[in-house]
């Protein structure tokens, strides 16, 4: 682990351009640090990793300087993934994007199915002007992104055995592995579910990470239907003021930003957007844990997907690429399984009659043409 470390306190400042945004660090501040020497999330007590997040709730970001470096994927580097046998099995999607871009969305990428060792070699061959050959055909079992053609690749691997004892003591639901050339960027976003712990494996990257607070400042949007990722339409790390003052105006100051390195883990608290930069190759893994207002996310987002569901035809290309699209009516039981989940059970309306499906209908539409929401749709559809 020495020689990793060695190579993040290397290579600590290059890449990403000083574009005088939020990313160039002109504004905010460094997120908090604490050293735990290994201890990792050792059982939930007091001393613990996860107690130091407040078990989930901490309401600031905090690095915890190589609370990971004892983790048995902490040897993962671009070289095993290129040569060991097993990573040849896996299959991924991996994102494609040009050097110096920043693509909004997975949308903008050019996506390849491969595996992750031929992503690796492909890494690792240094040619970036085209990607990597297909393989030969096969199912894909996990989704990636990556870029300059490539810049970074994320998929969902088995966790390793010690990784499944963070997932027991985190209470995890999802986890994801992100794999990319220096450069590669994930445009500001927040997830709508969970907090993250996001975990270094090799390489570095900048964290660049805004509360919640001063989402007007953010411009959120979203792509048709991506579940559970809200972007910003701001370029964090070149932002236009005449596009969005209130970014300037409410979020740059709120900034906080960390370069993590190899062993480092990083506690991004819920609802807080955050912008990724690798600043060399990197390999990161990061679980998703549950968060309490996640019964009320779920809600939200088969709201989303229900009003989708019922503007579109078939599957526009509009639509997010990596989302099976469904119908209204699939939509909708979703919908209602959210209410059941947060306890609301829609049985009949007493003075129409009306059963569960078209009370929600109604209720929906009811809601919707409330003449604020229709303004806001309006503003929307005009901008
Ligand atoms: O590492 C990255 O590029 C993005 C990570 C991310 O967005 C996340 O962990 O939620």
């Amino acid at each position: 682990m020495e020689r990793k470390r060695a190579k993040r306190e290397g290579g600590a400042d290059n890449g990403g351009a000083d574009s005088g945004g939020a990313d160039s660090h002109s504004r905010g501040r460094a997120v908090a640090e604490v050293k735990l020497d290994g201890a990792g999330c050792s059982g939930g007590g007091d001393g613990s990793l996860w107690a130091q997040c407040g078990h989930g709730q901490a309401k600031e970001p905090v690095v915890f300087r190589g609370a990971a470096v004892h983790w048995p994927s902490a040897f993962w580097s671009p070289t095993l993934l290129a040569t060991h046998q097993a990573f040849g099995r896996c299959n991924v999607k991996a994102l494609f994007h040009r050097a110096n871009e920043r693509p909004a969305s997975e949308a903008d990428c050019i996506t390849r199915e491969t595996t992750l060792k031929q992503f690796a070699q492909w890494i690792l061959q240094g040619d970036r002007s085209t990607p990597p050959p297909p393989p030969p055909a096969r199912d894909v079992d996990a989704a990636c992104r990556g870029g300059r053609v490539a810049d970074a690749v994320k998929s969902e691997p088995e966790p390793s055995e010690s990784d499944s004892k963070h997932k027991k003591c985190a209470n995890l639901d999802n986890a994801a592995f992100w794999f990319g050339t220096e450069g590669a960027v994930t445009r500001c976003h927040y997830d709508t579910y969970g907090c993250n712990l996001a975990v270094q494996l090799d390489g570095t990257k900048r964290w660049t990470m805004f509360p919640p607070g001063v989402a007007r400042g953010m411009y959120p949007t979203r792509l048709p239907f991506e579940e559970s990722t809200v972007r910003s339409s701001v370029d964090v790390e070149a932002p236009d003021a005449s596009a969005h003052p209130d970014f300037v105006a409410l979020a740059a100051h709120a900034a906080q930003w960390v370069e993590l390195g190899p062993g480092d883990v990083l506690f991004v608290p819920h609802g807080w957007w955050h912008h990724v930069r690798c600043t060399s190759t990197a390999i990161s893994t990061n679980l998703w844990i549950s968060h309490p207002a996640d019964k009320r996310a779920l809600l939200s987002e088969a709201m989303t997907q229900y009003v989708v569901a019922c503007v579109s035809e078939q599957q526009p290309t509009w639509f997010c690429p990596t989302q099976s699209p469904v119908t209204p009516s699939q939509a909708l039981a979703l919908l209602g399984a959210a209410l059941d989940a947060n306890g609301v059970h829609l049985q009949h309306d007493r003075d129409s009659g009306d059963i569960t499906e078209a009370l929600l209908r109604r209720r929906i539409a009811e809601a919707l043409i409330n003449p604020s929401v229709i303004q806001d749709v309006v503003d929307g559809v005009l901008r």
